[in-house]
């Protein structure tokens, strides 16, 4: 065999790998190798510090996570590819709530799937019959937006968002796990904020204690969609007209202001009409229609009890910013 047979075949199978994803429905695709994470100390101090509330599964799967050679047995790449969901906001109607734009339509966890496993199958088409592709959508302990970092898709910013050069951050991020040698991409080592802090100056419950660093306990999408219980009136009244998710840090980035481009690749129908609910729709609905109406979409993750508990947070914003 020629000396250098096997990068040519591996940057030849990383271009056509590429090349799927984009015609699958992906905006973009990078690949890197699944070395330990450079960050690792960054989410134990964060779990330590209980930045993390009550996800627990992000303890359970730390190690993994930092270590994602550890994930699939046998595997040494990893795919990472990335779905634009920009699209243009609507109007705020009054007595409306406001529903984050990535769950204006169907859970992205099933709707990216189909072309994941698409990718997967196209990658062990080309590894041959031993070889291993498995497919995650934002599930198990994938460290998405750092792999996303390092196989070139862009950088975090100091929002924690993966932003990607003419294009911003309305993405999400899926990966194929594979045995098979892909040439992996230079990582993305810019960082292009600069001396910005439009995303930390507009977070509307204070939820960075520092650039890059999360407090999960106190931002508005894990409030209205991962925490169970009574959200505290020092946060709940800072939540505004969110009842599911939220965007401000990533709509105030001049990256988004600016490059975001409505050019999704149709994998992911998102309706700009579901952008605002009626504050009483909740309260409208038995469980039976709630799972009719929203168990497709990411709302059925907060429940019908959540959506209520949400909607009266942000009917109470609404009056108090009324009699003001
Ligand atoms: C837990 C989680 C949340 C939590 C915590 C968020 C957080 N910032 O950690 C909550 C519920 C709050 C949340 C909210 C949202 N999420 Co979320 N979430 C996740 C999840 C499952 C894990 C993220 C994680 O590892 N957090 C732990 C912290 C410590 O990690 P981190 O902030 O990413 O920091 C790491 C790196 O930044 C790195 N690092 C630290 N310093 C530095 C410095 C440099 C220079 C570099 C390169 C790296 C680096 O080290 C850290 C440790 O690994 C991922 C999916 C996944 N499997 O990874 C989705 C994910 C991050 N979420 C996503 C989305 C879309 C959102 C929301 C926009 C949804 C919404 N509209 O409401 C918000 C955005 C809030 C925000 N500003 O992050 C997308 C992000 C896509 C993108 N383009 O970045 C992901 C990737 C899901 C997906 N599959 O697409 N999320
Ligand atoms: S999603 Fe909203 S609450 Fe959470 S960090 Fe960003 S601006 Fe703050
Ligand atoms: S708003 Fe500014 S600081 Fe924040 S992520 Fe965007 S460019 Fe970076």
């Amino acid at each position: 065999m020629a000396p250098h047979a096997a990068p040519a075949l591996s940057v030849e199978r990383a271009a056509r790998v590429k090349a799927e994803a984009r015609r699958l429905g992906f905006s973009d695709a990078g690949i890197t190798d699944l070395t330990p994470t450079p960050h690792g100390d960054a989410l134990d101090t964060w779990l330590a510090r209980g930045l993390a509330g009550t996800m627990r599964y992000m303890h359970r799967q730390a190690e993994r996570r930092k270590r994602p050679a550890e994930i699939v047995a046998g595997a040494i790449r990893v795919v990472v590819v990335m779905y634009n969901y920009a699209h243009e906001d609507a109007v705020e109607p009054p007595d409306h709530g406001h529903v984050a734009k990535y769950a204006r339509g169907p859970d992205y966890h099933q709707a990216l799937r189909p072309a994941l496993d698409g990718l997967a199958m196209f990658i062990r088409e080309i590894g041959g019959p031993s070889s291993i592709a498995r497919a995650y959508v934002d599930a198990g302990p994938v460290p998405e937006r750092e792999l996303a970092q390092r196989a070139g898709l862009g950088w975090i910013g100091k929002n924690t968002m993966l932003i990607t050069p003419m294009r911003g951050s309305y993405t999400l991020l899926a990966s194929v796990l594979t045995s098979v040698d892909l040439a992996a991409d230079p990582p993305f080592r810019a960082d292009r904020c600069g001396s910005c802090t439009k995303c930390l100056d507009a977070c509307p419950t204070a939820a960075f204690p520092k650039p890059r660093v999360l407090d999960a306990t106190r931002c508005v999408s894990y409030l209205t969609i991962e925490y169970r219980g009574p959200v505290a009136p020092e946060l709940g009244s800072a939540t505004g007209s969110w009842v599911f998710g939220c965007d401000v840090c990533q709509d105030v980035c001049p990256w988004n202001q600016k490059f975001a481009r409505t050019d999704g690749g149709g994998l992911l129908p998102l309706d700009p009409a579901r952008a605002w609910v009626p504050l009483d729709t909740f309260t409208a609905l038995d469980e039976r229609t709630f799972d009719d109406q929203y168990g497709w979409t990411p709302l059925a993750r907060p429940g019908l009890s959540g959506m209520r508990r949400n909607a009266a947070l942000a009917a109470a914003n609404a009056s108090r910013l009324e009699s003001s």
